[in-house]
């Protein structure tokens, strides 16, 4: 079986000369890992322009399956985002100056959709992998979950990609970004491109419903 997946990482934005989402997802790109064959393609932090060129990508690219990851400075592990939501509100302008509060994503839009993968039985692959690893609750309200309510508002309308799995990953800052700061998380850049390899090979898996997920505190 020949499949496409398409792997997205952000450009760098705010305070960061780099993005580890597209350091690492590049490290993909023109792969064989599992069942896929992997593209990886560059997203801008723009609210205006990532669904644009996200869209332009899937034109081409013709995926069978699309995974976006995002950094989430100050995160401590790689975050399986379950949830997105119709809300954009920037507590930063992103790259294009824009900061948009309170607004719909898509106007008239479902309040939310679930991702597409089975993330239970991912994260017990990514723990078994040694990484460590988390189901979240929020992708928060920047252009992450933007992107991630795009791309599965996509999905749900276009024709023909009941089947196709889709979703949303963050990753943490990688420890060149969390030396300047203090006290502040990181993961290196082989354990994230692992885990992004241990994504891939279970995204088919039977998901494990009966494995708790849930959290006393919604961190
Ligand atoms: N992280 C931001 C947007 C781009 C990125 O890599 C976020 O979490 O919204």
């Amino acid at each position: 079986m020949s499949n496409t997946l398409l792997i997205t990482g952000f450009d760098p934005f705010g305070d960061e000369a780099i993005n580890p989402s597209w350091e690492a997802v590049k490290q993909l790109h023109g792969r064989t890992i599992g069942h896929y064959n992997v593209h990886a393609v560059q997203l801008p932090t723009s609210f205006e322009r990532a669904g644009a060129v996200l869209g332009e990508a899937m034109e081409q690219i013709k995926p069978d399956a699309v995974i976006c990851v995002g950094q989430a400075g100050g995160r401590p592990d790689i975050t399986l985002e379950r949830v997105a939501i119709n809300l954009q509100d920037a507590r930063i302008p992103d790259n294009d100056g824009a900061q948009p509060t309170d607004g719909a994503i898509v106007e008239g839009g479902p309040v939310a959709y679930w991702a597409r993968m089975p993330l239970k039985a991912i994260r017990a692959a990514v723990l078994e992998a040694g990484i460590p690893c988390s189901i979240s609750y929020t992708a928060g309200t920047f252009v992450c979950n933007a992107i991630f309510y795009w791309l599965m508002n996509r999905l749900a309308e276009q024709e023909g990609s009941e089947q196709m799995r889709g979703g949303f990953i963050h990753i943490p800052f990688l420890p060149v970004q969390a030396a300047r700061y203090s006290n502040m998380s990181s993961m290196s850049i082989n354990d994230v491109v692992k885990a992004l390899e241990t994504v891939i090979v279970h995204l088919n898996d039977v998901e494990n419903t009966s494995d708790s997920a849930g959290t006393l505190h919604g961190a």
